[in-house]
């Protein structure tokens, strides 16, 4: 009878005792590193989503380490973070304490499931002992202009009471609590992730990845190649009419002389700059702050003084005579998020009357609109709107009754439509074409005329190629307890200094209060600020905020070949065995976060010099996710998780992770069918019982029959082939076949037994592992050799193809057995002694019998 609980303990308590999951360098062997996304120890424990990447990891390092490879596969915990930090808040129960309990009963989940990690390597990144090189990583950082300290806005959860990234931001919302975000403007820490934006995009090309989440990537970069475009501001007839402020004595020279006064756009449509209709600039633009700065004292008509004063300055200052009205604009503006601007349903804007600008290209005068849905944080945070060619631009012009010049038509279209702009047109054509009323670029398609619209205001000094990125700097301070503490102190001058190797760690303080109200908890502790003092002198202060959890995990994978290093984050030598990770398995939901940010930490790490190679992870695999039996995501709001310690203890370990392998490629969902466990417990059951077949006297000449050794060649080449591929379900299958066809002999030989058990062991180690010690062996099954198939056994069968017309015997062609009909009707009209026959004649009928004949009626 197969007892899993009682092998599966049995087996678990060996491995535990035995060395065969340390890491150790052995050189001789080549090396394979496969990882995986080290969880969060939080109180709910391992879930089925893990239980499916770490099987399919650990049948991945099992499998290389049968081959021959001296694999690494580590563990870890990323262990700081706001779930332990609200725990802590609520229960006055330190973080520490909580993480530590629960990433102990996340060890005892992973033994269960018999992952092979070695477990005297294990990360804990809120230990001091590796945070000390988090630090160390953001000095260097920091020394080398790669971290800066700024006041911008940034994304503020206001239910968190600390700011995060962009990339934590999703859809408006706070990533971890759904809050909707808002942007408030505090100083903070920035790494200079877009230094990188463009290496970044070249990377993607070199590394194994699957497709959408390199597109996902290469689209969060948002690489766009256009133009910045200068138009020269100017007064308004309109103004110079008006005559109805006062300009401020301390008008600034710059603002004075509008002819040297432009603004920036960024374009990514050369081509339709002659249709241009206005400008808009983003609510935030300097260029209305300065303006309106200046615009504050209203003119009292009656004053003969102010009169004066502007008839000196109204020829020549800049002045925003609906200043009041452009002010309520923007208050209201800043009350929305990046979001609801992008998406804003009805565009709205104001038009800042006054001042106007010129078309660099026409001299046209046109007007200028403040409008949220440009954006301050893009491009220049001004745009040209072309309304005939952009659809947001065309709904704001129809909304205020702006002008839309047709500039482009599409190529099949006649050339000479100039004549044809006033048409009306129902919505923006915004395709490339070609382009019509463009002086004369008309008659040129838009990727020449791009180029030549380009060259012409780089030789008029009114514009420049550029390319933009969407891609951000990384926002990383929090303004919370539970993170690695920024290693930055600020002298009396509030220079900020980064606080030296000799003072790392730069341990978080314990005489801290965690309860977040919007200032970082940091800033209270007496202990940061005398140990500050005592190192940096009187006045000196320290940084009180913490990092984004993400730093943490943006380096880890570096640490794990050398975790007890003391005085490196890792030996050099053991850098250049390991790494790059060859495998690196994990939830395709870390594409715009983890996995962009662990990219960039390497690429700044190697323009430092701390490391030699610039991708982290070689090759990446994502996992399905698990759903329920109605294919309903697993969550506990919806109470439909199932808890993997239950199945394991009713199927036992081997069963589960076979069926979590077998429902289907790693990539796709797995929809969790307790049923189903039992037909792979079933599948384990007959494994077992197979041994009885082993019983007879000289087992060991026994020879297979040729059948079931031809079957047992194809199963170890599918199964090899398969896992290579990630086709776990297809080798369990293939294996299925071959136990069936064991099932049926009367006696199995020892050997083909011993191989059936290796090709098992990966993906059901204990069973595996208890079953060799059955056939009387003493070592472990994973200090074997994986089975090599015999090519002599898979040999495609060859086979006479008889080629007949209307019945009678024209070729014989050797083809393979299992010709297909369609391929044998090709092998058969290409023969030169076939072709006679047939040349021009109808072909009524073909009689195709596989493996033997076709014949060909005319
Ligand atoms: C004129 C134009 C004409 C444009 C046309 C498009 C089509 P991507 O491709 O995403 O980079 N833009 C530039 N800065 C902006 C900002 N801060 N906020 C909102 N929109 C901005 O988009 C580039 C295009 O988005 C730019 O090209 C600009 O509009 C707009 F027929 O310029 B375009």
């Amino acid at each position: 009878m197969y007892n899993h609980k009682k092998i599966e303990k049995k087996w678990q308590k060996k491995w535990n005792k035995s060395e065969i999951y340390q890491i150790k360098d052995n050189f001789k062997k080549p090396k394979y590193y496969v990882l995986d996304m080290f969880p969060y120890p939080s109180g709910d424990g391992l879930h089925m989503g893990h239980t499916e990447s770490y099987t399919a990891s650990d049948i991945i390092y099992r499998f290389k380490k049968l081959q021959g490879y001296n694999v690494l596969h580590p563990q870890g915990f990323d262990s700081f973070g706001l779930p332990a930090e609200n725990y802590a808040i609520k229960t006055g129960v330190h973080p520490k304490k909580t993480t530590k309990k629960n990433a102990k009963s996340y060890l005892k989940q992973m033994k269960m499931l018999g992952l092979g990690h070695d477990l005297n390597h294990l990360i804990d990144t809120s230990d001091p002992l590796y945070y000390k090189w988090t630090q160390f990583l953001f000095g260097k950082f920091f020394e080398n202009g790669l971290a800066e300290q700024k006041t911008d806005a940034i994304n503020w959860c206001p239910s968190c009471n600390t700011g995060i990234a962009n990339e934590q931001v999703i859809d408006g919302k706070c990533e971890r609590c759904k809050t909707q975000i808002r942007q408030k403007e505090i100083p903070g820490w920035f790494l200079k992730i877009t230094n990188f934006a463009d290496d970044l995009i070249r990377g993607l090309d070199k590394i194994d990845w699957p497709e959408h989440t390199k597109k996902n990537q290469r689209n969060w970069i948002g690489k766009s190649e256009g133009a910045v475009v200068k138009f020269q501001i100017t007064n308004s007839h309109a103004y110079r009419q008006a005559g109805k402020f006062q300009i401020n004595p301390k008008y600034p020279k710059s603002l004075k002389s509008s002819k040297n006064l432009t603004i920036e756009v960024f374009t990514t449509r050369p081509d339709t700059l002659f249709g241009c209709a206005y400008m808009v600039l983003s609510p935030e633009h300097p260029l209305i702050t300065k303006l309106i700065n200046f615009c504050h004292s209203e003119i009292d008509s009656e004053s003969q003084k102010n009169k004066k004063i502007l008839n000196q300055v109204q020829d020549d200052n800049l002045v925003i005579t609906n200043y009041k009205e452009v002010e309520k604009y923007i208050k209201q503006a800043k009350n929305k998020t990046e979001m609801e601007r992008i998406e804003n349903k009805e565009k709205t804007g104001v038009e800042l009357k006054g001042i106007k600008a010129i078309n660099p290209v026409n001299n046209e005068e046109i007007p200028i609109w403040v409008a949220d849905y440009v954006l301050a944080s893009y491009g220049t945070g001004a745009i040209m709107a072309v309304p005939a060619h952009d659809s947001r631009d065309y709904e704001f012009a129809v909304k205020y009754k702006l002008p839309i010049k047709k500039v482009i038509v599409p190529c099949q279209d006649d050339k000479n439509q100039n004549n044809k702009s006033k048409v009306k047109i129902s919505k923006a054509f915004i395709d490339d074409g070609i382009l019509v009323n463009s002086g004369k670029y008309s008659g040129i398609k838009s990727n020449e005329a791009k180029k030549k619209i380009i060259n012409w205001l780089e030789k008029n000094k009114l514009g420049k190629k550029t390319i933009n990125y969407k891609l951000r700097n990384w926002s990383i301070s929090r303004q919370r307890y539970w993170g690695c503490p920024i290693p930055i102190v600020y002298s009396p001058k509030g220079e900020p200094k980064f606080v030296g190797e000799k003072n790392l760690p730069w341990a978080l303080p314990k005489d801290v209060n965690f309860i977040p109200d919007g200032t970082a908890p940091l800033y209270k502790s007496k202990q940061l600020k005398k140990r500050t003092e005592k190192i940096f002198g009187k006045g000196w202060t320290p940084e009180v905020d913490t990092m984004d959890t993400f730093v943490d995990s943006s380096w880890y994978f570096l640490r794990y070949p050398d975790t007890e290093n003391k005085k490196e984050f890792c030996s050099a030598k053991k850098l250049k065995r390991w790494l790059p990770v060859d495998l690196y398995i994990g939830g395709a939901e870390h594409t715009y976060m983890h996995l962009l940010y662990a990219r960039f930490f390497v690429k700044g790490m190697k323009k430092i010099g701390l490391i030699s190679f610039d991708e982290p992870f070689l090759k990446l695999r994502h996992q399905g996710m698990v759903l329920d039996k109605n294919g309903v995501k697993m969550s506990k709001s919806k109470g439909n998780v199932v808890n993997p310690n239950d199945i394991v203890e009713k199927f036992g370990a081997d069963a589960t992770r076979i069926y979590m392998m077998f429902a289907g490629p790693l990539e796709d969902d797995v929809i969790w069918n307790q049923d189903m466990v039992k037909g792979t417990r079933r599948f384990l059951e007959k494994v077992y019982k197979l041994n009885q077949k082993l019983k007879i006297k000289n087992n060991l000449n026994l020879k297979s029959n040729h059948k079931l050794k031809i079957l047992l060649h194809q199963t170890i080449k599918k199964v090899t082939e398969d896992i290579e591929n990630f086709g776990f379900n297809t080798a369990i299958s293939q294996m299925m076949i071959l136990v069936n066809a064991m099932e049926k002999e009367k006696n199995i030989p020892v050997a083909n037994y011993r191989l059936l058990i290796i090709l098992i062991s990966p993906f059901a180690p204990h069973i595996a592992e208890e079953l060799w010690e059955k056939l009387g062996n003493k070592r472990s099954i994973f200090l074997e050799k994986w089975p090599k198939y015999n090519p002599e056994f898979i040999k495609e069968k060859e086979a006479e193809l008889v080629i007949q017309i209307n019945g009678k015997v024209r070729d014989k062609i050797k083809t393979s057995a299992d010709i297909l009909e369609n391929d044998a009707k090709k092998i058969a009209f290409e023969s030169e002694k076939i072709k006679k026959w047939i040349d021009g004649k109808e072909i009524r009928k073909i009689i195709f019998v596989k493996g033997k004949l076709i014949n060909i009626v005319v």
